[in-house]
């Protein structure tokens, strides 16, 4: 360790280098941990862990668009975290070496990772000012605090109070050792036996103190954790979802069904789900309020109850995700129960400058589209309940937008806050300066699926079957080609509206061979299924699904 040797007179009152990176990488978890419970506790959400992750989405979900990913998935999610993590704790490990000679260095890096979780959770707006500065000074305060700690109890004592005798003067890490310097031939081994027995009791209580300190803050986080959770919990099971003032009947039977088909009503657990949020918001509904103001003569606000309270009506709209690949399953189709827009906009009186609905989340995202939108007859709602529930959490409990015929980054605002009323120039929504289209009206598609692509199915007899959607228009007809050949009309099912995807079937004598099915679809207003292949982004995938399967 030739690095060492300038140093080595000081070396023998320093913290060995593992104990002084345990010690920073200690502080920095406690001090996530206190940035955590501190945010629960004055729910403040995100928190600057969960924030900072949040930042680097809205920084880097843009850069995702060339291969066509608009979102993240769960897992990415998770594991943007548990990186945020490590990151910190190595730099927190750096931090540790730092300050065995820089007695300073703590306080003034903690410092710098407090103003960048504050800033995070700021920075959206979600979290005020004041709450974000309250924890990161909890935060700081505390993890400095652990480190040195930590680095006091790893630092060795000068030999003069081995023995014993009194109590051991309080050496700060740096200082130089009073010790005279040892002689460079034997740094390592001057009286081994006395330094064996006095460090062991001292590293045992080194260990001891860090893995304590550990279990404390993760014990705290959890307890934290449960108690916030609980709150919301308790809130929430006693809403009861009133009748709506107007039902749209789902078809009462189908003229068939063909096994592996989409359900015609997508059930909850299986509708896909997108969004930015690193943590699902937990919103309270007791004390939530939806906002309707900007180009408005009179904003006002509601409250959960009032929401609910409000005459609502319950609609089948298939919504769709921009990201939806040709024979993608980001679409779904479900009940979806609340209060159209035009209720709450005549109410609040819009100006005649009013071009653009603009929509926030709680937690910050946002989304908009034309006025004309919300006004020309098709279904757009503030829906509170899907397929007769509450709205799940994850799905925008307590209130999110519901726009048939839009794809869901330009409409479907879930942990639904603000509706503001604004020009087309005034705002544009989260997606927009990220490289996906301002307007997103959802374009006309068709699915196969049945049979599987590269599955193998018996000779003779064989129902091919999907669904085609042009939410707001309506589907007309559904055509099939096989092995490039005429297109064929399929059947199609019964639906509740031209707001919802339609399941169709073609009964075909499957010959032995490998062969190709292709599918294409009409609108109501005529127009047919645009062909040439388009990738999702800017504005919606187009092209026709093609499978192939052998027989
Ligand atoms: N708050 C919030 N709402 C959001 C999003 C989001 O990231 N945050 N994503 C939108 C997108 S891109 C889609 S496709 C739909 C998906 O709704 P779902 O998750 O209920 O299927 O939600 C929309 N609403
Ligand atoms: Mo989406």
């Amino acid at each position: 360790m030739p690095s060492e040797l300038p140093a080595e007179s000081t070396a023998d009152l320093l913290p060995s280098k593992p104990a002084a990176a345990l010690s920073g990488a200690v502080g920095v978890g406690v001090a996530i941990a206190v940035g955590e419970i501190a945010s629960k506790a004055l729910s403040a959400d995100p928190s600057p862990l969960y924030a900072v992750g949040g930042a680097f989405i809205d920084r880097f979900a843009g850069s995702l668009k060339d291969i066509a990913i608009q979102l993240f998935g769960k897992n990415d999610k998770t594991a943007l975290i548990l990186g945020t993590v490590i990151i910190s704790l190595c730099i927190g490990a750096l931090i540790g070496l730092g300050a065995r000679r820089r007695q300073w260095l703590p306080l003034l890096a903690f410092s710098a990772f407090g103003v960048f979780g504050a800033w995070a959770q700021t920075v959206r707006a979600e979290v005020g000012i004041l709450d974000a500065c309250l924890t990161a000074i909890y935060a700081v305060a505390i993890g400095v605090a652990c480190t040195h700690l930590l680095l006091h109890l790893a630092t060795p004592k000068p030999r003069t109070n081995l023995s014993g005798s009194g109590s051991p003067t309080r050496t700060p890490t740096g200082t130089p050792s009073p010790t005279p310097p040892t002689p460079p031939t034997s740094p390592t081994q001057s009286g081994p036996e006395e330094r064996e027995d006095a460090s062991l009791p001292s590293r045992r209580r080194f260990l001891g103190t860090a893995g304590g300190v550990i279990v404390l803050a993760y014990a705290g986080m959890k307890v934290a954790g449960a108690l916030a959770g609980e709150d919301v919990i308790a809130a929430v099971k006693n809403i009861r979802i009133p009748r709506p003032f107007r039902r749209r009947a789902l078809p009462a039977i189908q003229p068939f069904e063909v096994s592996g088909v989409a359900e015609y009503v997508t059930p909850t657990s299986e509708f896909y789900r997108i969004d930015t949020s690193l943590r699902t918001p937990n919103v309270d509904a007791s004390t939530w309020r939806l906002k309707i103001r900007g180009l408005v003569n009179t904003p006002f606000e509601v409250t959960y109850a009032e929401l609910l309270a409000m005459p609502s009506i319950e609609e089948v709209v298939t919504l769709s995700c921009v990201s939806n690949e040709v024979g993608g399953d980001l679409i779904g189709n479900a009940v979806w129960q609340g209060v159209p827009l035009s209720d709450l906009l005549e109410r609040a009186g819009v100006q005649a400058e009013a071009e653009q609905l603009f929509s926030r989340s709680v937690d910050g995202w946002t989304c908009g589209f034309p006025i004309e939108a919300a006004a020309d007859g098709r279904v757009a709602m503030v829906a509170y309940a899907m397929n007769g529930a509450r709205l799940p959490t994850a799905h925008g409990f307590p209130a999110r937008l519901v726009v048939s015929g839009l794809y869901g980054y330009v409409s479907a605002t879930k942990w639904l806050e603000t509706i503001e009323l604004t020009t087309w120039r005034g705002a544009n929504g989260f997606w927009v300066p990220r490289g996906w289209s301002k307007e997103g009206p959802v374009k006309l598609s068709s699915r196969i699926d049945v049979p599987r692509g590269g599955s193998r199915v018996k000779e003779g007899a064989l129902a091919l079957g999907g669904v085609a959607w042009s939410p707001s228009i309506g589907v007309s007809t559904v055509e099939v080609s096989i092995d490039n050949g005429p297109w064929q009309a399929a059947e199609l099912g019964n639906v509740a509206s031209e707001h919802t995807w339609v399941q169709w079937r073609f009964l075909w004598s499957a010959t032995s061979g490998t062969h190709t099915a292709r599918v294409r679809a009409t609108d109501r207003n005529g127009n047919a299924q645009v062909t040439a292949n388009q990738a999702p982004a800017p504005n919606g995938a187009t092209g026709l699904h093609q499978i192939s399967f052998s027989v």
